[in-house]
């Protein structure tokens, strides 16, 4: 094996705040490693982009279903967290896209790599 000496202390970084979050929930006392990923709570999801509003940074999209959510195949618009993600997506691009909430709202936070784009005709 073989490790970097940043990526040793990356890990030792980590390992060493595993005890503070360890305190941070009761709810995998047995597998400590799931609370470093519960700490991100996007959702992940994908869908067709329909429209891009950049002043508004809002994206119409139209999702597949979301079971985490409970919602269907729908078209509805996302609010960006940052206008600058409208630059990331265009119209006609198949997407995947990560959520996380904003009040009683769901917000883009992040774009995946686009999965399939359209040829420009
Ligand atoms: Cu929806």
């Amino acid at each position: 094996m073989t490790m970097s000496f940043s990526a040793a202390l990356q890990l030792a970084l980590i390992m060493a705040s595993v005890p503070a979050l360890a305190f941070a929930g009761e709810v995998f006392p047995d597998m400590p490693g799931t609370k470093i990923a519960a700490a991100t709570t996007a959702i992940p999801a994908t869908g067709v982009v329909l429209k891009v509003d950049r002043d508004n940074a809002m994206v119409k999209i139209n999702h597949d279903p979301i079971p985490v959510l409970d919602w269907p195949r729908m078209t509805m618009p996302f609010h960006l967290k940052e206008r600058a993600l409208a630059d990331q997506v265009k119209e006609g691009d198949t997407v995947e896209f990560f959520l996380e909430k904003f009040g009683s709202d769901y917000i883009i936070v992040k774009f995946g790599k686009p999965t399939s784009t359209k040829a420009s005709p």
